[in-house]
């Protein structure tokens, strides 16, 4: 082995621990979209709980159930070290998710099974969405006080 190949093999142990800049953005970016989905399908509950958007039991389950299959998407993956938002300027992900990594898994698994249940009561009529949207806020934002950046 030549001293400069040793030396990049030295080097390149160093790597893995660390999100390498070019997958950083992608990270960030499947995080984000994430969220988003989130949140625009709470959007859509949250705008027939208010009268915006006119109640339809069907659109209202359909929102419940994708975000049913958002809680049981392993987000874990998506929160790679060194995406915090002390890494990257971009990032609201505080640190603390990675101090207390069974804290945050603890708090999305309480959003997973607040979800379970919400596709057959949105469904159920426009008055039924208050109570929902309680649990799954609630539940939303027990884990964006402790571990998402205050805006
Ligand atoms: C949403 C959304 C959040 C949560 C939070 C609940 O619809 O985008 O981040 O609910 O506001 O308190």
């Amino acid at each position: 082995m030549t001293a400069v190949k040793a030396i990049a093999l030295a080097a390149s142990l160093f790597v893995p621990s660390l999100a390498a800049a070019q997958d950083t953005d992608a990270i960030l970016e499947a995080r984000q979209g994430f969220m988003s989905l989130l949140s625009f399908n709470m959007g859509k509950l949250s705008g027939m709980a208010k009268g915006e958007i006119e109640y339809d039991a069907e659109a209202a389950s359909v929102a419940a159930s994708n975000i049913v299959a958002l809680t049981n998407y392993d987000i874990w993956p998506l929160f790679v070290e060194g995406t915090s938002s002390e890494d990257l300027d971009n990032s609201d992900a505080l640190p603390a998710i990675w101090e207390n990594p069974d804290d945050f898994r603890a708090k999305f698994a309480a959003l997973r099974e607040a979800a379970a249940g919400a596709p057959a009561t949105v469904g159920g009529g426009q008055e039924a969405l208050g109570p929902a949207l309680q649990q799954l806020g609630g539940a939303c934002k027990s884990c964006h006080d402790d571990y998402r950046k205050d805006d």
